[in-house]
Protein backbone atom coordinates (compact mmCIF):
# COMPACT_ATOMS: atom_id res chain seq x y z
CA UNK A 1 0.00 0.00 0.00
CA UNK A 2 1.72 3.61 -0.37
CA UNK A 3 1.56 5.25 2.34
CA UNK A 4 0.31 9.20 1.66
CA UNK A 5 1.83 10.63 4.73
CA UNK A 6 5.34 10.84 4.99
CA UNK A 7 7.31 10.28 7.92
CA UNK A 8 10.59 13.14 8.37
CA UNK A 9 13.25 11.82 10.38
CA UNK A 10 15.83 14.36 10.04
CA UNK A 11 14.65 16.41 13.55
CA UNK A 12 13.89 13.92 15.75
CA UNK A 13 13.17 16.85 18.40
CA UNK A 14 10.67 18.27 16.07
CA UNK A 15 7.53 18.96 18.61
CA UNK A 16 4.33 18.13 16.40
CA UNK A 17 2.12 20.54 16.75
CA UNK A 18 -1.28 20.07 19.07
CA UNK A 19 -3.92 19.75 16.58
CA UNK A 20 -7.39 19.98 17.15
CA UNK A 21 -9.01 20.10 13.92
CA UNK A 22 -8.24 16.36 12.73
CA UNK A 23 -9.87 15.28 9.72
CA UNK A 24 -10.64 11.53 9.02
CA UNK A 25 -8.73 11.55 5.70
CA UNK A 26 -5.73 12.63 7.81
CA UNK A 27 -5.92 9.95 10.57
CA UNK A 28 -6.66 7.73 7.80
CA UNK A 29 -3.43 8.65 6.42
CA UNK A 30 -2.17 7.81 9.47
CA UNK A 31 -3.33 4.35 9.79
CA UNK A 32 -2.30 3.27 6.17
CA UNK A 33 1.65 4.44 7.08
CA UNK A 34 4.01 1.28 6.95
CA UNK A 35 3.84 -0.12 10.37
CA UNK A 36 7.65 0.19 11.16
CA UNK A 37 7.31 3.92 10.48
CA UNK A 38 3.99 4.62 11.91
CA UNK A 39 5.42 2.80 15.48
CA UNK A 40 9.00 4.50 15.21
CA UNK A 41 6.99 7.92 14.67
CA UNK A 42 5.08 7.07 18.05
CA UNK A 43 7.51 6.14 19.97
CA UNK A 44 9.54 9.24 18.38
CA UNK A 45 6.95 11.59 19.79
CA UNK A 46 6.18 9.67 23.01
CA UNK A 47 9.99 10.48 24.05
CA UNK A 48 9.12 13.71 23.74
CA UNK A 49 6.70 14.29 26.62
CA UNK A 50 6.77 10.48 28.37
CA UNK A 51 9.74 8.30 30.33
CA UNK A 52 9.34 5.34 27.64
CA UNK A 53 11.01 2.96 30.30
CA UNK A 54 7.79 3.78 32.73
CA UNK A 55 4.62 2.79 32.57
CA UNK A 56 1.70 4.36 35.14
CA UNK A 57 -0.10 1.69 36.79
CA UNK A 58 -4.38 1.97 37.58
CA UNK A 59 -6.28 -0.35 39.41
CA UNK A 60 -9.97 -0.67 39.06
CA UNK A 61 -12.93 -2.08 41.33
CA UNK A 62 -16.54 -2.38 40.50
CA UNK A 63 -18.04 -0.74 43.60
CA UNK A 64 -21.73 -1.17 41.96
CA UNK A 65 -22.02 -4.23 39.81
CA UNK A 66 -24.46 -4.99 37.13
CA UNK A 67 -27.89 -4.34 37.00
CA UNK A 68 -27.50 -1.86 34.20
CA UNK A 69 -30.35 0.32 32.53
CA UNK A 70 -28.42 0.56 29.71
CA UNK A 71 -27.94 -0.96 26.77
CA UNK A 72 -24.40 -1.14 25.50
CA UNK A 73 -24.22 -4.22 23.20
CA UNK A 74 -20.07 -5.14 24.65
CA UNK A 75 -21.10 -4.99 28.35
CA UNK A 76 -21.65 -7.80 30.74
CA UNK A 77 -23.21 -5.14 33.41
CA UNK A 78 -26.61 -4.22 31.37
CA UNK A 79 -29.98 -5.37 32.72
CA UNK A 80 -31.00 -6.18 29.25
CA UNK A 81 -28.49 -9.29 29.02
CA UNK A 82 -28.96 -10.75 32.79
CA UNK A 83 -30.49 -13.73 31.55
CA UNK A 84 -27.50 -14.94 29.39
CA UNK A 85 -24.36 -13.11 31.46
CA UNK A 86 -26.19 -14.48 34.78
CA UNK A 87 -24.49 -11.75 36.46
CA UNK A 88 -26.24 -10.66 39.45
CA UNK A 89 -26.44 -7.12 40.20
CA UNK A 90 -24.95 -5.92 43.81
CA UNK A 91 -25.68 -2.90 45.75
CA UNK A 92 -22.93 0.00 46.56
CA UNK A 93 -20.09 -1.42 48.47
CA UNK A 94 -19.49 0.02 51.75
CA UNK A 95 -16.84 3.09 52.19
CA UNK A 96 -14.17 1.32 54.26
CA UNK A 97 -14.55 -1.90 51.91
CA UNK A 98 -13.52 0.08 48.36
CA UNK A 99 -10.72 2.68 50.93
CA UNK A 100 -9.46 -1.41 52.51
CA UNK A 101 -9.24 -2.68 48.95
CA UNK A 102 -7.49 0.88 47.54
CA UNK A 103 -4.85 0.04 50.41
CA UNK A 104 -4.33 -3.15 49.53
CA UNK A 105 -3.73 -2.16 45.45
CA UNK A 106 -1.54 0.66 46.86
CA UNK A 107 0.63 -1.29 48.25
CA UNK A 108 0.96 -4.02 45.24
CA UNK A 109 2.04 -1.15 43.63
CA UNK A 110 -1.09 1.05 41.73
CA UNK A 111 -0.93 4.20 42.11
CA UNK A 112 -4.36 5.31 40.70
CA UNK A 113 -7.55 4.01 42.05
CA UNK A 114 -10.56 3.83 39.83
CA UNK A 115 -13.68 3.16 40.87
CA UNK A 116 -16.26 2.51 38.40
CA UNK A 117 -19.99 1.53 38.83
CA UNK A 118 -22.79 -0.18 36.61
CA UNK A 119 -24.90 3.26 36.37
CA UNK A 120 -26.63 5.44 33.73
CA UNK A 121 -25.67 8.12 36.55
CA UNK A 122 -25.56 8.44 39.79
CA UNK A 123 -28.44 8.73 42.14
CA UNK A 124 -28.40 11.75 44.44
CA UNK A 125 -29.04 9.09 47.59
CA UNK A 126 -25.59 7.27 46.82
CA UNK A 127 -23.34 10.81 46.32
CA UNK A 128 -22.48 10.87 50.33
CA UNK A 129 -20.94 7.34 49.98
CA UNK A 130 -19.12 8.28 46.91
CA UNK A 131 -17.68 11.74 48.02
CA UNK A 132 -16.44 9.34 51.34
CA UNK A 133 -15.04 7.07 48.75
CA UNK A 134 -12.90 9.84 47.12
CA UNK A 135 -11.54 11.41 49.75
CA UNK A 136 -10.82 7.91 51.96
CA UNK A 137 -8.80 7.12 48.81
CA UNK A 138 -6.91 10.22 48.45
CA UNK A 139 -6.04 9.71 51.84
CA UNK A 140 -3.63 6.97 51.53
CA UNK A 141 -1.91 9.23 48.71
CA UNK A 142 -3.35 7.39 45.51
CA UNK A 143 -4.78 9.57 42.87
CA UNK A 144 -8.23 8.87 42.60
CA UNK A 145 -10.52 8.40 38.88
CA UNK A 146 -14.24 7.39 39.37
CA UNK A 147 -16.55 6.34 36.31
CA UNK A 148 -20.20 6.65 37.13
CA UNK A 149 -22.17 7.68 33.72
CA UNK A 150 -23.21 10.46 33.47
CA UNK A 151 -23.08 14.05 35.84
CA UNK A 152 -25.45 16.82 36.60
CA UNK A 153 -23.42 20.55 37.50
CA UNK A 154 -23.87 19.31 41.09
CA UNK A 155 -22.50 16.14 41.08
CA UNK A 156 -19.70 17.02 38.66
CA UNK A 157 -18.96 20.17 41.51
CA UNK A 158 -19.15 17.87 44.56
CA UNK A 159 -16.60 15.43 43.11
CA UNK A 160 -14.28 18.17 41.89
CA UNK A 161 -14.56 19.59 45.67
CA UNK A 162 -13.90 16.09 46.96
CA UNK A 163 -10.59 16.83 44.90
CA UNK A 164 -11.57 13.73 42.68
CA UNK A 165 -8.21 13.78 39.99
CA UNK A 166 -9.47 12.20 36.93
CA UNK A 167 -13.46 11.43 35.77
CA UNK A 168 -13.48 8.65 33.00
CA UNK A 169 -16.36 8.78 30.51
CA UNK A 170 -15.75 6.77 27.31
CA UNK A 171 -16.95 8.19 23.66
CA UNK A 172 -16.47 4.13 23.11
CA UNK A 173 -16.54 4.29 19.23
CA UNK A 174 -16.62 6.73 16.16
CA UNK A 175 -19.90 9.16 16.14
CA UNK A 176 -21.48 6.77 13.46
CA UNK A 177 -21.09 3.36 14.87
CA UNK A 178 -21.74 4.43 18.03
CA UNK A 179 -25.82 3.86 17.58
CA UNK A 180 -25.16 0.27 16.44
CA UNK A 181 -23.80 -0.12 20.00
CA UNK A 182 -25.43 1.79 22.13
CA UNK A 183 -29.21 2.96 21.60
CA UNK A 184 -30.34 4.52 25.15
CA UNK A 185 -28.31 6.95 25.73
CA UNK A 186 -26.45 9.40 22.99
CA UNK A 187 -22.95 10.56 21.85
CA UNK A 188 -24.19 14.19 22.71
CA UNK A 189 -24.73 13.20 25.78
CA UNK A 190 -21.39 11.88 26.79
CA UNK A 191 -19.50 14.65 24.93
CA UNK A 192 -21.62 16.91 27.53
CA UNK A 193 -20.62 15.22 30.39
CA UNK A 194 -16.99 15.44 29.18
CA UNK A 195 -17.41 19.26 29.20
CA UNK A 196 -19.00 19.53 32.11
CA UNK A 197 -16.13 17.27 34.12
CA UNK A 198 -13.67 19.69 32.00
CA UNK A 199 -15.09 22.74 33.13
CA UNK A 200 -14.69 21.77 36.48
CA UNK A 201 -11.23 21.45 36.39
CA UNK A 202 -10.95 18.10 36.91
CA UNK A 203 -8.65 15.44 34.56
CA UNK A 204 -10.77 14.49 31.75
CA UNK A 205 -10.10 10.25 30.93
CA UNK A 206 -11.85 8.94 27.67
CA UNK A 207 -11.16 6.90 25.20
CA UNK A 208 -13.29 3.61 24.02
CA UNK A 209 -13.29 -0.15 22.92
CA UNK A 210 -11.63 -1.32 19.64
CA UNK A 211 -12.74 -4.49 18.10
CA UNK A 212 -16.14 -4.25 18.25
CA UNK A 213 -17.24 -5.24 14.78
CA UNK A 214 -16.18 -1.58 13.68
CA UNK A 215 -14.68 -0.38 10.41
CA UNK A 216 -11.09 0.83 10.15
CA UNK A 217 -12.70 4.54 9.94
CA UNK A 218 -14.99 3.96 13.25
CA UNK A 219 -11.15 3.93 15.18
CA UNK A 220 -10.37 6.76 13.30
CA UNK A 221 -13.36 8.41 14.10
CA UNK A 222 -13.72 7.74 17.61
CA UNK A 223 -10.03 9.21 17.75
CA UNK A 224 -11.15 12.10 15.72
CA UNK A 225 -13.63 12.84 18.55
CA UNK A 226 -11.30 12.61 21.56
CA UNK A 227 -8.49 15.15 19.39
CA UNK A 228 -10.26 17.38 18.22
CA UNK A 229 -12.15 18.39 22.05
CA UNK A 230 -11.21 21.49 22.97
CA UNK A 231 -8.32 20.07 24.99
CA UNK A 232 -7.02 16.39 24.51
CA UNK A 233 -8.29 14.28 27.30
CA UNK A 234 -5.93 14.22 30.04
CA UNK A 235 -5.90 10.09 29.70
CA UNK A 236 -7.10 8.15 26.85
CA UNK A 237 -7.78 4.60 28.15
CA UNK A 238 -7.75 2.05 24.38
CA UNK A 239 -9.81 -0.96 25.12
CA UNK A 240 -9.53 -4.29 23.49
CA UNK A 241 -12.81 -5.54 23.52
CA UNK A 242 -13.40 -7.78 25.90
CA UNK A 243 -15.96 -10.39 24.54
CA UNK A 244 -17.82 -11.73 27.33
CA UNK A 245 -20.15 -14.66 26.81
CA UNK A 246 -24.29 -14.03 26.83
CA UNK A 247 -23.56 -10.63 25.44
CA UNK A 248 -24.58 -9.40 21.95
CA UNK A 249 -20.80 -9.28 21.07
CA UNK A 250 -19.77 -12.82 22.62
CA UNK A 251 -19.15 -14.27 18.88
CA UNK A 252 -17.23 -11.37 17.16
CA UNK A 253 -14.39 -12.14 15.76
CA UNK A 254 -10.90 -10.86 17.68
CA UNK A 255 -9.49 -7.45 16.18
CA UNK A 256 -5.79 -8.24 14.34
CA UNK A 257 -3.65 -7.41 17.23
CA UNK A 258 -1.85 -5.10 14.83
CA UNK A 259 -4.52 -3.27 14.01
CA UNK A 260 -4.36 -2.49 18.07
CA UNK A 261 -0.91 -1.55 18.22
CA UNK A 262 -2.18 0.93 15.12
CA UNK A 263 -4.84 2.30 16.93
CA UNK A 264 -2.44 2.86 20.11
CA UNK A 265 -0.07 4.40 18.08
CA UNK A 266 -2.03 6.88 16.00
CA UNK A 267 -4.07 7.84 19.75
CA UNK A 268 -0.18 8.92 20.29
CA UNK A 269 0.67 10.89 17.55
CA UNK A 270 -2.76 13.05 17.84
CA UNK A 271 -2.87 13.17 21.54
CA UNK A 272 1.44 13.93 22.56
CA UNK A 273 1.18 14.64 25.61
CA UNK A 274 -2.06 12.73 26.91
CA UNK A 275 -1.46 9.43 28.72
CA UNK A 276 -2.81 6.74 26.66
CA UNK A 277 -3.73 3.60 28.34
CA UNK A 278 -3.48 -0.49 27.49
CA UNK A 279 -6.60 -1.23 28.92
CA UNK A 280 -9.04 -3.98 28.92
CA UNK A 281 -8.01 -6.95 26.72
CA UNK A 282 -4.59 -7.43 28.12
CA UNK A 283 -5.61 -11.21 29.81
CA UNK A 284 -6.20 -12.19 26.06
CA UNK A 285 -3.29 -10.56 24.43
CA UNK A 286 0.61 -12.06 24.04
CA UNK A 287 3.62 -10.40 25.93
CA UNK A 288 4.79 -9.43 22.70
CA UNK A 289 1.72 -7.25 21.85
CA UNK A 290 1.79 -5.55 24.75
CA UNK A 291 5.50 -4.45 24.40
CA UNK A 292 4.26 -3.53 20.71
CA UNK A 293 1.82 -1.23 22.95
CA UNK A 294 4.48 0.04 25.03
CA UNK A 295 6.98 0.90 21.83
CA UNK A 296 3.94 2.78 20.16
CA UNK A 297 3.21 5.47 23.07
CA UNK A 298 1.09 3.36 25.49
CA UNK A 299 2.02 4.84 28.91
CA UNK A 300 -0.06 2.88 31.64
CA UNK A 301 -2.01 -0.16 32.39
CA UNK A 302 -4.74 -1.29 34.06
CA UNK A 303 -2.71 -3.28 36.97
CA UNK A 304 -4.60 -6.20 39.17
CA UNK A 305 -5.97 -9.54 38.80
CA UNK A 306 -9.60 -8.31 37.85
CA UNK A 307 -10.88 -5.29 35.92
CA UNK A 308 -14.32 -4.56 36.27
CA UNK A 309 -16.06 -8.43 35.75
CA UNK A 310 -13.60 -9.83 33.41
CA UNK A 311 -9.96 -11.16 34.79
CA UNK A 312 -6.74 -9.26 34.05
CA UNK A 313 -3.09 -10.30 34.00
CA UNK A 314 -1.94 -11.14 37.82
CA UNK A 315 0.31 -8.76 39.10
CA UNK A 316 3.58 -10.92 38.96
CA UNK A 317 2.92 -11.82 35.45
CA UNK A 318 3.22 -8.15 34.60
CA UNK A 319 5.92 -7.56 36.69
CA UNK A 320 7.95 -10.03 34.78
CA UNK A 321 7.00 -8.95 30.94
CA UNK A 322 8.00 -5.54 32.77
CA UNK A 323 11.46 -7.12 34.06
CA UNK A 324 12.09 -8.27 30.32
CA UNK A 325 11.41 -5.10 29.15
CA UNK A 326 13.43 -3.38 31.78
CA UNK A 327 9.89 -1.28 32.14
CA UNK A 328 9.25 0.60 35.90
CA UNK A 329 6.02 1.45 37.03
CA UNK A 330 5.58 5.36 37.43
CA UNK A 331 5.79 6.82 40.42
CA UNK A 332 2.31 8.95 41.67
CA UNK A 333 1.97 11.75 40.40
CA UNK A 334 -1.12 13.48 41.40
CA UNK A 335 -2.02 16.23 38.60
CA UNK A 336 -2.86 19.45 40.00
CA UNK A 337 -3.70 20.82 36.50
CA UNK A 338 -4.56 19.63 33.14
CA UNK A 339 -1.75 18.94 31.24
CA UNK A 340 -2.91 18.37 27.91
CA UNK A 341 -3.72 20.65 25.48
N1 LIG B 1 -21.37 2.77 33.60
C1 LIG B 1 -20.37 3.73 33.39
C2 LIG B 1 -20.25 4.13 31.95
O1 LIG B 1 -20.58 3.37 31.07
O2 LIG B 1 -19.80 5.26 31.70
C3 LIG B 1 -19.01 3.33 33.90
C4 LIG B 1 -18.51 1.92 33.74
S1 LIG B 1 -18.30 1.30 32.09
C5 LIG B 1 -18.10 -0.38 32.37
C6 LIG B 1 -16.75 1.97 31.57
C7 LIG B 1 -16.20 1.59 30.22
O3 LIG B 1 -15.66 0.28 30.24
C8 LIG B 1 -17.14 1.56 29.03
O4 LIG B 1 -17.43 2.84 28.54
C9 LIG B 1 -16.34 0.75 28.04
O5 LIG B 1 -15.53 1.60 27.24
C10 LIG B 1 -15.48 -0.16 28.92
N2 LIG B 1 -15.92 -1.56 28.79
C11 LIG B 1 -17.02 -2.10 29.35
N3 LIG B 1 -17.16 -3.40 29.00
C12 LIG B 1 -16.11 -3.68 28.20
C13 LIG B 1 -15.71 -4.86 27.48
N4 LIG B 1 -16.42 -5.98 27.52
N5 LIG B 1 -14.58 -4.81 26.75
C14 LIG B 1 -13.85 -3.67 26.70
N6 LIG B 1 -14.19 -2.53 27.33
C15 LIG B 1 -15.31 -2.52 28.07
C1 LIG C 1 -12.01 1.85 30.62
O1 LIG C 1 -11.85 2.48 29.56
N1 LIG C 1 -11.85 0.54 30.75
C2 LIG C 1 -12.14 0.10 32.09
C3 LIG C 1 -12.41 1.44 32.82
N2 LIG C 1 -12.34 2.41 31.77
C4 LIG C 1 -13.60 1.61 33.65
C5 LIG C 1 -13.22 -0.92 32.16
C6 LIG C 1 -12.90 -2.17 31.37
C7 LIG C 1 -13.99 -3.16 31.60
C8 LIG C 1 -13.72 -4.47 30.93
C9 LIG C 1 -14.84 -5.43 31.09
C10 LIG C 1 -15.16 -5.81 32.50
O2 LIG C 1 -14.25 -6.15 33.29
O3 LIG C 1 -16.35 -5.84 32.84
FE1 LIG D 1 -23.99 0.32 32.02
FE2 LIG D 1 -21.56 1.39 31.73
FE3 LIG D 1 -22.04 -1.20 31.08
FE4 LIG D 1 -23.05 0.71 29.56
S1 LIG D 1 -20.87 0.31 29.89
S2 LIG D 1 -24.17 -1.11 30.31
S3 LIG D 1 -23.52 2.29 31.07
S4 LIG D 1 -22.13 -0.30 33.09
Amino acid sequence: MNAPVKIDTTDMNQEPEIRHDWTKQEIMDLFALPFMDLVFEAQRVHRLYHNPNQVQLSQLISIKTGGCAEDCSYCSQSAKYKKTTGLDATKLMEVQRVVDAAKKAKEGGATRYCMGAAWTSPKDRDMDSIIAMVEGVKDLGMETCMTLGMLDDEQTLRLKNAGLDYYNHNVDTSEEYYKEIITTRSYQERLDTLERVRNAGMNVCSGGIVGMGEKPEDRAGMLMTLANLPHHPDSVPINMLVAVPGTPMEHLERLDPFEFVRTIAVARIMMPKSEVRLSAGRQEMSEETQAFCFMAGASSIFYGEQLLTTANPENNKDMMLFNKLGLKPAEVNAKKECHAK
